[in-house]
């Protein structure tokens, strides 16, 4: 997905990323995404959401969905989004989302949506309410990141196939009118990019788990999280490489690795003639020493509804300002009437 063309030297590259509300948070959205979201916000123009309207494509319970809303904005800034540095808003907060959606799914083809894996992923999990949302989530998708002209996508290895086509959708719109959308990379890290289940390591962690061993989440309790790598599934070789066949052990050593910096030779080097409960112990105690002072920063953050309050309604403001410049263009350009309200 190289494209460096878009990205114009006078102006600080915009990047765009949204997690859903759909949960809560997990080591896999964290080590796969939200830790490279703090780190990006420096040199680039950082726009984050919570993409809440992507949530209910999947049937949530109104009080768990608030409390997971509230919940991750909180997690969020306490993992360090800046919103001095940043944008940071709840989707569904913002109507320009669900406008600019609904022109781009008259850009979007039937077959292009029926290939998406994640469609057919969850349409078998979700095999009673395969509704229309779940069919057209990309181009949802697409309309938050084109809204503000995003040069960089960062996300998970999973999302890639979406970040495709939201580069085809914009392709095709700037063809048959004008340039109108920056056509935005992807930004996949190396590292963690994909952090798997610790039941079932040839799935990947999930929020929606339904096995509570299965994903560690960042406000479980120490106890709790030392508990899980302990009843990780790993192999019968007793021994710390990294190997085919030895999904668990891989994936313990990539989350270990994410979190110390340390990469695959020295965790091998480590923990040679060590066994895997000696391992495991060390990857739990390094992820909840990791995840304290952040579980710290969000208890004091969650009691203050008030001031996330008020960060919700300015950041979906300062978001709607730029959001609203790029859909009245569009809408001009589809040749809608120009709206004027006496
Ligand atoms: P759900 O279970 O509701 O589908 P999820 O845990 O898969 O949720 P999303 O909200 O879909 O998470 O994803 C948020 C971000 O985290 C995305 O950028 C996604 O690519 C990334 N991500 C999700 N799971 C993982 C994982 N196991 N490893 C690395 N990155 C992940
Ligand atoms: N589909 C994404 C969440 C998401 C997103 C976005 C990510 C919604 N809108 C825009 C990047 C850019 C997911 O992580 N499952």
């Amino acid at each position: 997905m190289e494209n460096k063309t878009n990205v114009q030297p006078e102006r600080k590259p915009v990047i765009f990323s949204a997690i859903q509300p759909s949960g809560s948070i997990t080591l896999g959205n964290y080590l796969g995404a939200l830790k490279n979201w703090i780190a990006l916000q420096d040199g680039y123009n950082a726009i984050y959401a919570l993409a809440d309207l992507h949530t209910i494509t999947v049937r949530q319970d109104p009080t768990t969905f608030r409390k997971n809303t509230y919940d991750a904005y909180a997690l969020l800034l306490a993992m360090g989004i800046d919103l001095e540095k940043s944008i940071f808003f709840i989707q569904s907060q913002v109507p320009e989302h669900a406008q600019l959606a609904w022109v781009l799914n008259c850009y979007t083809q039937f077959g292009e949506l029926s290939r998406m894996t994640q469609f057919k992923d969850k349409s078998q999990k979700h095999a009673d309410n395969v509704n229309a949302g779940l069919f057209t989530y990309p181009s949802l998708m697409a309309a938050d990141i084109l809204l503000y002209q995003a040069d960089l996508v960062p996300v998970g290895v999973d999302q890639k196939q979406h970040l495709e086509l939201t580069r085809n959708i914009a392709e095709r719109f700037n063809m048959l009118y004008s340039p109108t959308f920056t056509v935005p990379d992807g930004y996949i890290l190396k590292n963690g990019a994909k952090i798997m289940s610790l039941q079932d390591p040839s799935k990947k962690m999930s929020k929606s788990d339904q096995n509570a061993n299965a994903c560690v989440h960042l406000l479980d309790k120490p106890d709790d999280i030392i508990r899980k790598f302990k009843r990780a599934v790993t192999d019968s070789e007793a021994c710390v490489r990294y190997g085919e066949g030895k999904d668990g052990i891989n994936n313990l050593m990539e989350i270990y690795g994410c979190i110390t910096g340390k990469d695959n030779a020295a965790i091998e080097r480590e923990f040679e003639g060590k066994g895997y409960g000696e391992f495991k112990l060390a990857v739990g105690e390094a992820v909840v020493d990791h995840l304290r002072p952040i579980q710290e920063e969000y208890t004091r953050l969650i009691q203050d509804k008030a001031y996330l309050e008020s960060c919700f309604a300015e950041n979906a403001a300062k978001a709607s300002r730029i959001a609203s410049k790029t859909l009245a263009k569009v809408m001009k350009k589809v040749g809608f009437l120009p709206m004027k309200r006496s």
